[in-house]
């Protein structure tokens, strides 16, 4: 068992592939390669709409939005170990995920273009919104497990947070409820050096956040979150664990955020270029590219096929968002919930009240 052996208060981290792509031959996953191929192929996807994401932000045609670039491996190889009955839950900065698991693009950027059909996915992808409020979808998720556990559905439930989510009470209950109950829960933290502005080093006392898991009853795992075979490898044990019915794990993906925390931000205020540097050659596309011409499925052409593919299909996506329909008020908060709440109920019947003139107007 993996988490056996790496464990974090042993200053232990889990990595398979490293930054040159060297892989250690006897933690392998071996994936099949037309899954390896996809994989490679989603993160460049994933890295071309990110850039594009940002880029019309500064052009004015999309609201406040996060980048993810750095962090595509750590996303997709929970979603990779994820079956189509499991449920991702997401906080904000998971966009390679989503593209894997099935949520049109073109609605991921109609979402941060501020349009709430944006999070109206199709019905078969088991996806729940974006949530802003720092961890709040934690108990979300727990629930969520909870109830499949109840109904003895089999499926597994992945939550994604970042490292200053930690230091949230949603972050405390909800994992203290998954250890209670072993709750069929995966929960991710994407450590990646900061919240906004503040280093991980301010943000706890802890030597890791993985050995947190410890406190709650269950097993946690530091992972090179740049690395897509060991974030693979350690989500695949843990949604195992999870189905099987013997409760939750807390993975640690260890990675970088290199761009900024959202366009609003500047990073460049807090961050030394040389630290962005260091980062940026531990890139996880750089090194699974790597990995994949040493296997000899991967060269030069098949590289410029798919960048050539990926900013062709991100154009499309834009255009197909660009040419949705403008948001009405009555459909705000059409898609949060499967029964609207009595109090966002009134709040929109009386913002349609305000939109309506009034006679003696
Ligand atoms: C409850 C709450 N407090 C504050 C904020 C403002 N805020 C948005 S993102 C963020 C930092 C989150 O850091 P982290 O959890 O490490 O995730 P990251 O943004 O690095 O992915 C903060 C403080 C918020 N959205 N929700």
């Amino acid at each position: 068992m993996l988490v056996d052996d790496y464990d974090p208060l042993k200053g232990k981290m889990l990595q398979i592939l490293d930054k040159n792509g060297n892989v250690n031959a006897k933690l392998d996953p071996n994936m099949p390669e037309d899954t390896l191929l996809k994989a490679y192929k989603t993160m460049l996807l994933a890295r071309t709409a990110d850039d594009k994401a940002v880029r019309l932000q500064r052009q004015g045609k999309l609201g406040a939005y996060p980048p993810s670039k750095g962090q595509e491996a750590s996303q997709l190889g929970p979603a990779i170990a994820m079956e189509d009955k499991d449920w991702l839950v997401w906080a904000f900065r998971e966009l390679t995920a989503l593209v894997w698991r099935g949520v049109p693009l073109w609605r991921a950027y109609l979402y941060w273009m501020g349009n709430e059909e944006g999070s109206n996915y199709p019905e078969n992808v088991r996806v729940t919104p974006s949530t802003v409020p720092v961890s709040s979808q934690i108990p979300h998720a727990v629930g969520i497990s909870y109830a499949s556990k109840l109904r003895k559905e089999g499926s597994v439930t992945v939550v994604f947070f970042g490292d200053g989510g930690t230091s949230e009470g949603d972050f405390n209950e909800g994992l203290n409820f998954a250890g209670v109950f072993k709750t069929p829960t995966v929960f991710v933290c994407q450590n990646n050096q900061y919240a906004i502005s503040l280093p991980r080093s301010h943000q706890t006392a802890a030597g890791t956040l993985a050995q947190k898991a410890f406190a709650f009853g269950f097993p946690g795992i530091q992972v090179d979150g740049n690395d897509l075979l060991a974030m693979y490898a350690a989500a695949r044990e843990a949604v195992d664990r999870a189905r099987r019915g013997d409760g939750p794990t807390l993975i640690e993906s260890y990675t970088y955020r290199l761009g900024d925390h959202t366009t609003s931000d500047d990073a460049t205020r807090y961050r030394i270029e040389k630290e962005v540097e260091q980062w940026t050659d531990k890139d996880p596309l750089k090194r699974l590219k790597i990995y994949l011409e040493r296997k000899g499925i991967w060269n030069d052409e098949s590289e410029k096929e798919s960048v050539k593919w990926a900013q062709d299909f991100v154009e499309g996506e834009v255009r197909k968002a660009q040419a949705f329909p403008p948001p009405k008020v009555d459909e705000v908060f059409k898609h949060t919930f499967a029964e609207m709440p009595p109090d966002l109920k009134d709040q929109i019947d009386s913002m349609l009240r305000e939109q309506t003139p009034s006679k003696e107007g």
